[in-house]
């Protein structure tokens, strides 16, 4: 397997709202991300992943664009924009942007043009459909309810969006679209960023006849992913992306991939046939991917992550390339979702840290992760900013559902948990803002924030710096194979990594219980070092030893 820089990269998100506000407004901003940069680079990432800073109204906080060549009013000027490209490169760290090409904001020029008139330019940019009988041309359900389909007046046509009634779907069937996407494309790179973070890149093809998609819940609008995940010309656009932009630069390019396979993981990450460098894979953050969606109960369980996992780290070797991730804008914590924010907070962090940072792939450390950052439980749905929450809120309530279980729902699921402020000290607003932050801050932050984790060696921060550390001491977290061991165990997740006469052995213990780890492999190894742990260790590694709840340990063993 060749090696890249990007494999050997851990990758650091940041969600620029809610990162750092320089000036007061209650908004984070370019300035504040740069007043930060001593803190990434300290805790080791190289390279950084900027959530959208393009010109947006915030309908869906940037990721609807309303000037791909423009920064967003609230975050500062081209000007900050350059220097944080060079601040971060002065670091020797690099930099992704995000690339919404899906869709853009209803307040695109290409849109305000495109819904004037029928025969204007522009009409084709995006995908209008006359209605069926005075109802939308198909019951495809948006991904923020509601339909897919939006009605507008002035041309007595609906437009498509797949998400917010404000992002509607770009028609790449159109090659005026497309080439002035690779344009965009091209003005970035040319400016000397490192690649992409793709954004819903698998849904630019829609199924042309738009048929109706069968009936699986109550209610109008229908789950319809089979027929615009993976459409019929997808390949052909991402091919010719690949020829008119990609292969031109040296970048790493990440896919959001919802739904993807590891079959079609290995497609699109071949390196010489396929469109990017590695994917977001689902299975294993997809609670429940029955018709009940993400509302429902989440019924994820070890055991079915550890499947997940293995499937992925087991049918991408050799072949394909991982990322590795828990946690983004669009999910809830992770400590709070996978593990106990109550009574093994740190232990619990860390052990998932442990857990996910040994495997194969690339890491993506999410803003706060590195702080073991919590869900947040707002006590009204006037708190929530989050499109996806209110409007699914507002749509079940029509549809008679009961306040409370809502509200239970949201705590647990909405995308706000991952947007809160980033907690950098105990002072207001958790050393965020002076002044009105645009979401509330997590009340957690006087127990848990920045400054008191930078000051405390054994801080859930200091412990992620020291996964992060390892990578580059040893080359068998890059390069290992991976291996599960104790299969069924119902809450040890335990594997090893193998390269040449090493073994890297990895134990992690899912349960607030007490476990006992039982394995005689180890007996074939004589050198048995201790990289990592997230207690003191209670003696020596053992073919039978028992582990304290939500314990985590990494043995470097060799013969
Ligand atoms: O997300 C697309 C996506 O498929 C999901 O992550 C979806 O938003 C999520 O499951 C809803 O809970 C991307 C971005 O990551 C997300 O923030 C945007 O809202 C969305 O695209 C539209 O641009
Ligand atoms: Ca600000």
């Amino acid at each position: 397997m060749k090696t890249n820089w990007w494999k050997e990269s851990v990758v650091y998100q940041i969600y620029p709202r809610s990162f750092k506000d320089s000036n007061g407004d209650g908004i984070g901003d370019l300035q504040g991300i740069i007043s930060k940069l001593d803190y990434i680079e300290n805790l080791g990432v190289d390279v950084v992943w900027l959530s959208p800073v393009y010109k947006s109204p915030n309908d869906d906080n940037g990721y609807d664009i309303s000037d791909y060549r423009d920064i967003m009013d609230e975050f500062g000027t081209m000007a900050d924009w350059e220097q944080l490209l060079r601040e971060v490169h002065g670091r020797r760290m690099k930099l992704i942007m995000d690339l919404v090409v899906n869709h853009t904001s209803d307040e695109h020029q290409w849109f305000i043009e495109s819904r004037s008139s029928k025969n204007n330019a522009y009409r084709d940019y995006y995908m209008w459909h006359p209605g069926k009988d005075g109802q939308p041309p198909n019951n495809w359900e948006s991904v923020f309810s509601g339909s897919v389909w939006q009605f507008d007046e002035n041309t007595g046509e609906y437009y498509l969006h797949l998400y917010s009634t404000k992002q509607p779907d770009l028609n790449w069937e159109n090659e005026d679209v497309r080439k002035e996407i690779y344009d965009m494309m091209n003005f970035w790179l040319e400016k000397g960023i490192d690649g992409f973070r793709m954004d819903t890149i698998t849904t630019l093809s829609k199924v042309p006849d738009f048929p109706d998609a069968p009936i699986v819940k109550e209610g109008p609008y229908q789950p319809a992913t089979q027929y615009y995940i993976n459409g019929p010309r997808l390949q052909s656009y991402l091919d010719e992306m690949k020829q008119e932009v990609i292969s031109k630069y040296d970048i790493l390019t990440v896919g959001e991939t919802p739904g993807a396979t590891p079959d079609e993981a290995i497609h699109y990450t071949n390196e010489e046939t396929g469109f990017m460098s590695m994917l977001f894979q689902w299975e294993h953050i997809e609670a429940d991917p029955g018709t009940g969606g993400k509302w429902e109960e989440d019924t994820w369980n070890m055991p079915e992550f550890r499947s997940a996992m293995t499937k992925w780290q087991n049918e991408l070797e050799g072949k394909g390339w991982n990322t590795l991730y828990l946690s983004n804008h669009d999910q809830p914590r992770q400590v709070s979702r996978f593990g106990d924010d109550r009574g093994y907070w740190k232990e619990s962090a860390k052990m998932l840290g442990t857990c996910l940072h040994m495997m194969k792939g690339t890491p993506f450390v999410y803003q706060g992760e590195e702080l073991g950052m919590t869900n947040v439980a707002f006590g009204s749905i006037d708190d929530y900013r989050c499109v996806e929450t209110r409007n699914m809120y507002r749509a079940a309530i029509a549809a008679g559902k009961d306040h409370e279980s809502l509200m239970k729902a949201i705590h647990h699921k909405s995308r706000d948990n991952g947007r809160t402020p980033m907690q950098w000290d105990d002072s207001v607003n958790g050393g965020f803002t002076t002044g009105n932050p645009w979401i509330g801050v997590n009340p957690a932050y006087p127990q848990i924030n920045a400054e008191q984790q930078l000051n405390d060696p054994d801080s859930i921060y200091h412990y992620y710096k020291k996964l992060i550390s390892l990578r580059r001491e040893y080359p068998i977290i890059l390069w290992g194979i991976y291996e599960l061991i104790l299969n069924d165990h119902k809450h040890i997740y335990a594997y090893t990594r193998r390269m040449e006469e090493q073994t890297l052995l990895v134990i992690n213990n899912f349960s607030g219980e007490a476990q006992r780890f039982v394995w005689d492999g180890i007996s074939a190894y004589f050198n048995r070092q201790r990289l990592i742990g997230n207690y003191s260790p209670s003696g020596e590694l053992s073919e039978n030893m028992e582990l304290r709840p939500y314990e985590a340990a990494v043995y470097l063993l060799h013969p």
